[in-house]
């Protein structure tokens, strides 16, 4: 049976993988070297230098390439078009690196603060990059954003941290309508010369709850410090397409600007991949119970969960997150295990005072930055994650002084509601 008829529960042990030639090894060995013997010059086995090419990072690369629904054949390239980096933020570089200098990108107006920080203070002082956020809820304002010199859509999705979710279907189809594909220059290095490259950051949903390049996207990223590791215990990002031509840009530019992952963390994320299917459906399951549950406290003002009915798009969750007949955890779109992930935003009623009252009383939900891990995080966006987030852009979006961002990990959930009605005891 070809790969892409797999469910994920399979594909997340089995995609890309297989036994290791030599030994037999059936997990991928953490090939540390840093280069390969040569029989003489050129003459290699297909790997030549660990930059280029690394047999740990080649399986996590093409296990995150088939997740995401890549059908690029290894004959045409070993990760087949799956690339992993040092970080999250650096797998982002490596896609802002194929546009040239002066162009245009229109971003979600709600994404990861450092993801806002390297476009508006990196890319735009180094590459001149012209950057517009955008709210694509509405898709009229999208609309009147693009130019000819758009050369990039980029869009998160739950968005981080207001879990915006944007209907991916129909920004694909109006980007693509109003914009040709990406062609690129001159092979090995031309940049975007004309036309759009549409790239989703994954990582708040995950593969297992959503799936953007089936839904018309040309790239999936991922920052593999969350879900996709699981663990919080390595930071690394991942990039995946299914367009060959895309695939050998990434390709060129993760060599040749270098920040690529290395073999002690590729094997870490994807051996934290290997529960990714299990741990999205507990994640997806008390998520859901934890939303509802402080839906109806009377210490919360209101709460942000793209699966609760009050959610301003709840049905678009519905549609690209779960599909037809599913609920948390028992969804249809992606192999019938969808859901609406494990990322929750509260406004306590309160003011900051009593927002670090409640954090400081929590002991279960850890105080810290980062989510996706197995145990559960909370945190304040507006002094934590979103700090690098000019302020009036914070005031607009809505990350107050009283808004808390849970990641709910997989412990018992009535332990976690426990935790946290003992945080509101104090406020
Ligand atoms: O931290 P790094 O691996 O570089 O990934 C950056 C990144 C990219 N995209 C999204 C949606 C993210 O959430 C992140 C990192 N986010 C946090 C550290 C956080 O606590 O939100």
């Amino acid at each position: 049976m070809p790969e892409s008829h797999f469910h994920p529960d399979t594909l997340v042990i089995h995609a890309g993988q297989r036994p290791e030639p030599v030994t037999g090894a059936v997990m991928p060995p953490i090939f540390t070297s840093s280069t390969y013997a040569q029989k003489s010059p050129g003459e290699h086995t297909g790997f030549e230098y660990s930059r280029s090419h690394n047999p740990t990072r080649y399986a996590l690369e093409r296990m995150v390439a088939l997740l995401e629904g890549s059908t690029i054949a290894e004959s045409d390239d070993p990760s087949r078009g799956g690339y992993a980096f040092a970080s999250g933020l650096a797998a982002m570089d490596c896609v802002l690196e194929l546009l040239n200098a002066g162009d245009e990108v229109v971003c979600m107006d709600d994404v990861y603060g450092g993801s806002n920080r390297q476009l508006r203070m990196v890319k735009a002082r180094s590459q001149g990059l012209k950057e517009k956020f955008v709210d694509m809820t509405d898709l009229s304002k999208l609309e009147s954003a693009l130019t000819p010199r758009t050369r990039l859509v980029w869009i998160e999705t739950p968005t981080n941290p207001m879990l915006k979710i944007v209907d991916l279907a129909a920004i694909a189809k109006l980007v693509h309508g109003r914009c040709a594909p990406a062609k690129f220059g001159p092979a090995p290095n031309g940049g975007i010369a004309d036309g759009c490259l549409l790239v989703c950051d994954n990582t708040f949903a995950s593969p297992i709850n959503q799936r953007p390049l089936s839904l018309g996207f040309d790239v999936a990223m991922h920052s593999a410090t969350k879900y996709l590791g699981g663990h919080s215990d390595v930071v690394g990002g991942l990039l995946a397409t299914a367009d060959l031509e895309i695939a050998r840009r990434i390709r060129y530019h993760q060599n040749a600007v270098g920040a690529v992952m290395g073999a002690f963390d590729a094997y870490l994320v994807l051996r934290g991949i290997k529960t990714l299917a299990l741990r999205m459906e507990r994640h997806n399951q008390s998520a859901l119970k934890i939303a509802r549950w402080l839906e109806t406290h009377p210490k919360v003002d209101s709460v942000i969960y793209p699966g609760l009915p009050s959610h301003p798009q709840h049905a678009i969750a519905r549609k690209q997150m779960v599909g037809p007949g599913g609920e948390g955890g028992k969804g249809g779109t992606v192999g019938g295990r969808g859901g609406f992930g494990g990322m929750i935003t509260f406004y306590l009623k309160g003011d900051l005072a009593a927002s670090r009252r409640f954090l400081e009383r929590v002991h279960l939900f850890t105080l810290a930055e980062s989510l996706g891990g197995v145990e559960s995080l909370i945190e304040h966006p507006a002094i934590m994650t979103h700090a690098s987030v000019p302020a009036a852009q914070r005031d607009e979006l809505g990350i107050a002084d009283n808004l808390i961002r849970l990641s709910v990990g997989i412990e018992d959930a009535d332990d976690l509601i426990a935790d946290l009605e003992h945080g509101f005891a104090g406020v």
